[in-house]
């Protein structure tokens, strides 16, 4: 059995999850907060990063959320994620680190540091001047999705990716955090919506971090 070291609010940890769910891998999840990790996670990934995937049966340790994406997509033939030709597999990966970065660094991280590490590590109270320009920004990023909507059926083509799943996994946490604005993002919202309905989805919906409330419309897969 997998097992995930990964806290709620981990869009990383989140990416994995939704691929191994689409894929039908087992997991266990491991609640591990790289803040205040235990030993056998340093041990695991001395980057104190979170996802960990370990299985302890066959002795493999896997670290990072694009490299766990990749093991299980050259090992696992089910759902594939990454797909297509040469082209469009470059199109998935473009638009994953996009995501896994440009995304990250412009809203969610300011968002999971502002209203939870701040909140729940550094007992601190946010800042305001932050969080605007994470809710400015977070509309540009809207914008592109609504672009990639409009001329494509899915983010990357004309299949489902692991760029949907990485840029819902970012989403998901920055609307548990109240950053997503949709108004004026009607495509990027239906998108999100049918994305959220997904049965792999279900269970990060579901879940909660302790100490940090979710935003109301959240959980609703209408909304
Ligand atoms: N590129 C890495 C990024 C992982 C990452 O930044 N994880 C965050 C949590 S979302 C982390 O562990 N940060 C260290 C900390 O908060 O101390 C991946 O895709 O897995």
């Amino acid at each position: 059995m997998w097992q995930l070291f990964a806290f709620p609010l981990c869009p990383f940890s989140r990416k994995v999850r939704l691929a191994l769910s689409e894929k039908g891998v087992a997991y266990e999840i491991v609640q591990e907060f790289p803040w205040d990790g235990s030993d056998l996670f340093y041990s695991l990934n001395p980057a104190a990063r979170t996802p960990v995937l370990r299985n302890e049966e066959k002795n493999i340790t896997l670290a990072d959320s694009q490299a766990i994406c990749e093991y299980f997509e050259e090992t696992v033939e089910r759902s594939p994620l990454i797909l297509g030709t040469a082209t469009s597999r470059a199109e998935i990966r473009r638009l994953v680190s996009l995501f896994d970065e440009s995304f990250f660094a412009d809203v969610t991280h300011p968002l999971l540091h502002e209203k939870m590490k701040k909140r729940i590590v550094l007992r601190e109270p946010p800042d305001g001047s932050a969080l605007r320009t994470a809710m400015r920004l977070v509309h540009e990023h809207l914008e592109y999705i609504d672009w990639l909507v409009d001329t494509r059926r899915w983010l990357a083509g004309a299949q489902l990716s692991l760029a949907d799943f990485a840029a819902a996994a970012q989403i998901s946490v920055a609307d548990y955090l109240g950053g997503i604005d949709w108004q004026g993002h009607e495509e990027a919202h239906g998108w999100y919506r049918v994305m959220k309905s997904r049965p792999s989805f279900r269970p990060l919906l579901a879940e909660k971090m302790d100490g940090v409330v979710p935003s109301s419309h959240y959980a609703d897969v209408n909304a």
